[in-house]
């Protein structure tokens, strides 16, 4: 059988790493049966896929057992296990029957969504969620990316990319993230670098990290207490004169409002809250106001604070601003608008009515995400020709779409398209989510496996995965690069790429006009164009970018009301968020004395993926909880045995394990489900036993008002033995 190597990439994670594919003819159609990293493609570093546990995956799931590989249709109960296999055009056909009579009886916004994390490319759905004309996607941006981005971007006038450069950056602050296990790739060599040439590196983390093993200095939190945190390294180095003056005069606006508010903010204050020294706040204020530029990087940790995640992002916003690490060098930069398509034209949100619009379940909850809360933020951001992506900014929130699903109230959410997400296990709320996605009408669930999130599906259709299917990455539209590749095979057996699958459903709703390309390669050129990079330069380089502009607030100031960085924020004022950030009091409970962090992540999984991996499995068989010696000792447990954590919400099981954590902290794992176990009702592949979103809780009253954050960390929690 001839054979012949191509361009393609791995889409295991974020990176994509570029990579030669061999493939065979075969009577079956071309087949994958051999990789080898391409270093002359983005990242261009040999190096990050030799320390990579998860490509090899790439030649054994594309044909595994377990891949759905037909459309399936339920027969019997809802959660039954059974299915038929049934044609495309048949499940398309139901799909957009079922779809056009529940949009005529209860109106388009019945349709709701549920998306993943960053490892598929959601506009496709949301273009048909626009002209379908419904407003209520949910997805994870609540606890993942927006909060950096709406913070940056009302503080700035347009969200920040870091950036991390070894021979300019001064000092690197990780506030709230652990890229030894949640990178291990090109980020942490380049943390591993700048360490091993001395420079400093803080790390904010209650637990003492691989990455806060290599800090110069760790502060270890109270989980939730970061707002105040941040407030008093502000108030520190305000009090210290280390502000950068003649940025902070030229460029920031309500400097002396922010100095009065962060009076009471004193090291001694913070210590108390914090239960950090007095001292390590200190000499953290120190090094990041060192005259060379600091790059501050946040990650979930404080994201899913709940109410204190946007008061936390907003302090960190104002804290770079002081020392002029905006839009500098080794700093951060400040991206142009994109050259090729952005996000925004992409998903089309411009076709959403504003009847529509205001039929969305966050109006009346969510401020600023919100169609009015975006609308108010883009006649800022679009001053300089941007906009930001607006599904992702606008999208619903999960807890009122669950509940609208329970009661109809304000009106009955009664079908769910699910693309690239295992809600049933990521999102929070299980028992919730279990009896609302029940309750549904038509779940459709786009898929590689049958998770639990499937297997309570009408339909599962089967997804082309990596190397089957063109891929294009641009960092949520809202920089300029963007990075992908070509497919290497066409799909396996009946699966598609996920475009194909609202393209075809758009077709049958009256959307004909709107999906000009056939083929997901055709929507990537027609995205690129305008870029002015052909598909033969795509398939070769498989990167957009153009080189970094800083300082460019010399020639036009910032997108902001005042076109000032605004300390004192006139926008979030005007929505009700207050001109400046307030600390939420950190939830208590006397009944849970002990406080829960979930989803701190661990190699190699990935959220809820690839615990079907045996070697993975074999190298990290159980769920942990992450306890200190004294923790253990006095729940009366030893390490290595089975313990249940609970929370007011439910419990869960995991093994647990002594770290070096705060004492009365409880680290879980999340995305723990057994997909060798039975699947269908009642036991849904194990879903109900080690699952971290037992614990946890969306419901809105304890929501950041802004946004809607809510809390994976910093929950009230207890612990005992396990039967
Ligand atoms: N308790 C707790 N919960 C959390 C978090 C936490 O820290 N703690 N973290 C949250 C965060 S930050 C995130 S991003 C989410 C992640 O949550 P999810 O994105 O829901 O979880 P994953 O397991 O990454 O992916 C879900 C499914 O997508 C499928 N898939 C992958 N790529 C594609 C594709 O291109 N097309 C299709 N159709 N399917 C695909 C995979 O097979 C997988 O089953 O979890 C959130 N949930
Ligand atoms: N192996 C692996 N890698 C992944 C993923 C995965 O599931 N597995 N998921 C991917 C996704 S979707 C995302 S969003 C990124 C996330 O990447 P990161 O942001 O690096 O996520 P985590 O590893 O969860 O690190 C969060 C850290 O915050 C700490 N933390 C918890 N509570 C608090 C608090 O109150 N204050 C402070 N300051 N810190 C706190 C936790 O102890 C943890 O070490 O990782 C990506 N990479
Ligand atoms: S899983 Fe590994 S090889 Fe695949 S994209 Fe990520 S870093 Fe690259
Ligand atoms: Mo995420």
């Amino acid at each position: 059988m001839s054979k012949r190597t191509v361009r393609s990439n791995c889409h295991y994670c974020g990176y994509l790493c570029g990579f030669w594919a061999t493939v065979e003819e075969t009577a079956e159609g071309d087949r994958l049966v051999d990789l080898t990293p391409d270093p002359t493609r983005y990242p261009y570093n040999e190096r990050i896929t030799n320390g990579c546990q998860r490509w090899r995956m790439n030649l054994e799931q594309i044909d595994a057992p377990e891949r759905v590989n037909y459309p399936l249709r339920r027969v019997g109960e809802r959660g039954s296990g059974q299915w038929e296999r049934i044609s495309w055009e048949q499940a398309l056909d139901d799909i957009a029957s079922r779809l056009g009579a529940l949009a005529a009886e209860h109106g388009p916004q019945t349709l709701a969504s549920a998306i993943g994390g960053p490892h598929a490319s959601y506009w496709p759905l949301h273009r048909f969620l626009n002209l379908f004309g419904t407003p209520n996607n949910m997805g994870i941006g609540q606890i993942c990316w927006n909060i950096r981005i709406w913070m940056d971007c009302l503080t700035y006038g347009w969200p920040i990319e870091v950036n991390i450069d070894p021979s300019v950056t001064g000092a690197v602050f990780l506030w709230g993230a652990n890229p030894a296990q949640s990178d291990n790739l090109l980020f942490w060599r380049t943390l591993l670098t700048m360490d091993k040439q001395k420079t400093p590196l803080v790390v904010i983390d209650p637990r003492r990290t691989k990455t806060a093993s290599i800090a110069t200095l760790h502060l270890a939190p109270h989980p939730g207490t970061d707002a105040t945190l941040a407030l008093a390294l502000i108030r520190q180095v305000i009090a210290t004169d280390r502000i950068d003056h003649a940025f902070v005069q030229r460029w920031c606006h309500g400097f002396d409002e922010l100095v009065a508010h962060v009076q009471p903010y004193t090291l001694e204050y913070a210590e108390k809250v914090c239960g950090v020294p007095a001292l390590d706040i200190a000499q953290a204020a120190h090094i990041f106001s060192e005259p060379s530029p600091t790059a501050l990087l946040s990650g979930r940790g404080i994201d899913q604070l709940g109410p204190n995640s946007a008061p936390t992002h907003r302090a960190l916003s104002i804290l770079r601003a002081l020392t002029g690490d905006v839009d500098r060098a080794g700093a951060c930069l400040i991206e142009g608008r994109s050259d090729f398509i952005p996000e925004v034209e992409l998903e089309m949100s411009a076709s959403l009515t504003p009847e529509q619009r205001a039929r969305q379940l966050n109006l009346g909850y969510t401020a600023l995400q919100s169609y009015p809360g975006y609308e108010g933020a883009s006649q800022l951001t679009g001053r300089f020709g941007k906009a930001l992506p607006m599904r992702y900014l606008t999208s619903a929130h999960p807890n009122l779409v669950w509940r609208a699903a329970l009661s109809g109230d304000p009106y009955r959410v009664s079908a769910l398209i699910c693309m690239a997400a295992n809600p049933l296990v990521t999102y929070a709320d299980t028992k919730l989510i279990h009896e609302a996605l029940h309750a549904l009408d038509l779940l459709v669930v786009l898929e590689y496996y049958l998770t639990p999130t499937a297997q309570l599906a009408d339909y599962v259709l089967p997804s082309a995965g990596a190397f089957e299917r063109p891929l294009i990455q641009a960092h949520g539209g809202v920089a300029n690069f963007c990075y992908g590749g070509a497919a290497a095979v066409e799909p396996y057996y009946e699966r598609r790429a996920d475009y194909d699958f609202f393209r075809e459903l758009g077709r049958r709703l009256g959307q004909e006009e709107h999906w000009p390309g056939a083929t997901l390669k055709d929507a990537i050129e027609r995205t690129l164009a305008p870029a002015g990079m052909s598909w033969q330069q795509w398939t070769e380089r498989g990167l957009y970018a153009v080189p970094a502009v800083f300082n460019k607030q010399e020639v036009r100031g910032f997108a902001t009301t005042t076109g000032k960085i605004e300390l004192a924020n006139e926008y979030l004022d005007s929505i009700g968020g207050g001109r400046l950030p307030v600390p939420a009091p950190v939830q208590q409970d006397p009944q849970y004395p002990l406080t829960l962090i979930t989803g701190a992540r661990v190699q190699p999984y990935w959220a809820s993926s690839y615990f079907n991996n045996p070697r993975f499995r074999a190298q990290h068989p159980e769920p942990l909880a992450q306890m200190s010696n004294a923790t253990l000792e006095q729940a009366g447990l030893e390490e290595g045995q089975w313990v249940e954590v609970s929370t007011a919400r439910g419990s869960a099981r995991f093994k647990a394990e002594v770290a070096e954590i705060k004492d009365g902290v409880i680290s879980v794992e999340y995305g723990w489900w057994y997909p060798e176990e039975e699947q269908g009702e009642p036991h849904l592949s194990g879903a109900w036993r080690s699952n971290a979103n037992l614990l946890t809780s969306a419901d809105i009253a304890g929501c950041e008002p802004l946004i809607g954050s809510w809390s994976y960390n910093a929950i009230p929690c207890n612990l005992r033995p396990s039967i």
